[in-house]
């Protein structure tokens, strides 16, 4: 009320918990009353020892309005936020009119499958369902770039694919019910590249699994740097989907290391 700012109210202390994978950390808070109605916020640390993906949700907001999130330099309104933080101490605020039961923010990948590298010659067949990846159906706000490349599949390859929370989808028919694998021609001068794959929304080759290639020692500029892989299972096999007769989208999600792609296949 008008009465207690008059009279110089402290704010309220609030505690709540963030559940951050397996373990609680105490989230502090103040809440002040103001005349249009309460106002909090709420602070936490992070300590990151490396680089980590992961998804923020803000569980049981009260608010008639979103809660506003400031993470170092990033500021964001909503309860759901898809996170890519740096190593270090981050200070994570989460400020608004209303109350939450608690902070959620969960690794992105429980862990990451590395794909097998396959011989220099390897190469579309008959039966592959056969992806210019330069040719993508949709992106994200971030936009890759279609570039001209050597030794690439049709001359061009899909490229500055290098951000955590960029994504490319390409979508391709099916022309029978088949198990397929998943094989990409790419090139990075990374040491490791770490991509999260869907297809038709569905994690591939796992819920929470990433998939780990190495670099090639290079990025096709000026000479043939290209690498195939083949993507596994938890058992070290080739991963497989099976899919149905039609239109099917595959999505690729950045989560560490820049890398191009020049051709993708699905191989029964
Ligand atoms: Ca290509």
């Amino acid at each position: 009320s008008d009465a207690a700012l008059d009279e110089g109210v402290q704010p309220a202390a609030l505690e709540a918990v963030m559940a951050f994978d397996d373990r609680e950390l105490p989230v502090a808070g103040l809440r002040r009353s103001l005349p249009d109605g309460d106002l909090s916020v709420w602070w936490v640390t992070l300590d990151l020892p490396e680089a980590y993906r992961g998804d923020l949700e803000i569980e049981g907001w009260t608010g008639a309005l979103p809660p506003q999130v400031r993470l170092g330099p990033m500021a964001f309104t909503g309860t759901r936020h898809d996170l890519a933080l740096q190593p270090g101490q981050a200070c994570l605020t989460v400020c608004g009119r209303g109350q939450f039961d608690r902070l959620k923010l969960t690794r992105r990948m429980a862990w990451t499958a590395p794909a097998r590298r396959l011989a220099a010659d390897t190469a579309p067949r008959p039966g592959d369902i056969v992806i210019e990846a330069e040719a993508p159906s949709a992106e994200s706000e971030q936009r890759g770039q279609a570039m001209e490349k050597v030794a690439a599949s049709g001359g061009r390859a899909y490229c500055q694919l290098d951000e955590p929370v960029q994504w490319v989808e390409w979508a391709f028919e099916v022309p029978e019910r088949r198990a397929y694998g998943l094989l990409l021609r790419v090139a990075s001068e990374y040491a490791e590249v770490t991509r999260e794959f869907t297809i038709d929304g569905r994690p591939f080759p796992g819920e929470r699994v990433g998939v780990s290639m190495t670099g090639t020692g290079g990025w096709c500029r000026s000479r043939d740097d290209w690498g195939w892989f083949e993507v596994l299972d938890a058992d070290g096999r080739p991963a497989t989907v099976t899919l149905e007769p039609g239109r099917h989208v595959l999505r690729l999600a950045v989560t560490v290391g820049s890398q191009n792609v020049d051709q993708i296949l699905l191989r029964p």
